[in-house]
């Protein structure tokens, strides 16, 4: 393992003249390691010459580099996000961005290509997307948003947190900027918060490289390692979590408590075409690791649900080794405007499952102790 280099500044051999490492601020021997890593998982092809770090950028959160993205972009620029996203992200956009930068943002279906290339205008400077996307797992055609958008000058940013890059590689299809935040499958072990952006780009990695040295917004080396040190297990946690979520999904729409399960790997998911040919592990198609649900019964069923579960532990956040169960609407996605959530389905009864890595008959049997 890469020492823990706690650093914070560097001896020179002559004023300006250092040996590669001159304030953490601006380099770190730790979060390099991690940096490089994901790079390398994310298919920057940046080299050691071309440097900019080689394409990768740790940061102190996942916020903090959505909005270090948005700090590349100028005051007037124009925004198409996609409609469902982290309640957190949907927050920074309108309540932050619109006014301190003074970005212009549309929250569009994404699924529907056609609307995304009705809401490009010349002032249209990034498409934001997730896919799957937080809470409802809609899927965008990663491949459909290329051949519409590249080349016209508009930055291509996907945020990858939910199919990590074992399932999915939005740069190799064309995309100019992947995010993470890592405190997710990535870090997997709810022990660390942190974001990570990755681009193949030289040009885009200085122009990252040089907000995030200005604004500062970095990881620290301890956590640096951390998320490294669960890298290692990536693959082998995303197969276990995408096997056990799809046996949980299929279990759970058979389910006479439960009105609707939403999950990419189930041919009932509006977008399975989609997930077959999107994520995939070993060329295989899975579906992740999220499932989100409907409780028949509204709030008061599905809050007694979330009460009574025992393995699944109630609380915010995802993708790590245990298994997490939270209510949307009244949680991680409280801050989106009532109306956004009522058109986007996030209704009283939706609970998201996070699957974690335990037995799976005994998380299906929490669950069914749990609606009964
Ligand atoms: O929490 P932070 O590391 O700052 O990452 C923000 C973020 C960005 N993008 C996606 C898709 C996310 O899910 C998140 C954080 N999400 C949760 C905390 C949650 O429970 O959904």
């Amino acid at each position: 393992m890469p020492p823990i280099f706690l650093s914070s500044t560097y001896v020179q051999e002559s004023p300006g003249v250092h040996k590669g490492f001159e304030y953490t601020r601006s380099h770190n021997p730790t979060r390099y390691a991690l940096e490089r890593c994901i790079a390398r998982l994310e298919g920057s092809t940046l080299t050691k010459e071309q440097d900019a770090s080689f394409g990768g950028f740790a940061f102190s959160s996942g916020m903090a580099a959505v909005s270090s993205t948005l700090d590349l972009l100028d005051s007037g620029d124009h925004v198409i996000a996609m409609d469902d996203l982290y309640g957190g992200t949907n927050r920074l956009f309108n309540k932050v961005k619109r006014r301190s930068s003074g970005l212009d943002f549309s929250f569009i279906d994404l699924t529907n290509l056609e609307a995304l290339e009705q809401s490009i205008t010349d002032k249209t400077k990034l498409i934001w997307i997730e896919t799957p996307t937080n809470p409802m797992l809609k899927l965008v055609d990663l491949e459909g948003v290329v051949s519409i958008a590249k080349n016209r000058g508009i930055l291509l940013a996907c945020d990858n947190t939910f199919a990590t890059p074992a399932l999915q590689h939005p740069l190799e299809l064309g995309f100019d900027i992947v995010m993470h935040s890592a405190t997710k499958y990535l870090g997997g072990h709810s022990d660390v918060v942190s974001g990570i952006l990755v681009t193949g780009n030289e040009t885009l990695a200085e122009r990252i490289r040089f907000v995030h040295n200005s604004a500062g917004p970095i990881l620290s080396p301890f956590d640096s390692y951390l998320v490294l040190r669960g890298v290692k297990t990536l693959s082998l946690r995303m197969r276990r979590h995408c096997s056990s979520a799809m046996k949980i999904a299929t279990w759970l729409e058979s389910h006479d408590e439960i009105e609707r399960v939403i999950y990419p790997g189930l041919p009932s998911h509006p977008q399975y075409t989609i997930a077959q040919k999107q994520m995939r592990i070993d060329d295989v198609p899975v579906g992740g690791g999220m499932i989100t649900c409907i409780v028949k019964g509204g709030e008061d069923r599905s809050k007694v649900f979330l009460e009574k579960l025992q393995i699944f532990s109630l609380a915010e956040s995802l993708g790590g080794v245990e298994s997490l169960v939270e209510h949307p609407a009244i949680m991680t996605h409280a801050s989106v405007p009532t109306e956004m959530r009522d058109d986007l389905g996030i209704d009283d009864g939706l609970v998201r499952l996070s699957v974690g890595i335990e037995d799976c008959d005994d998380l299906i049997k929490d669950l069914e102790q749990a609606l009964n």
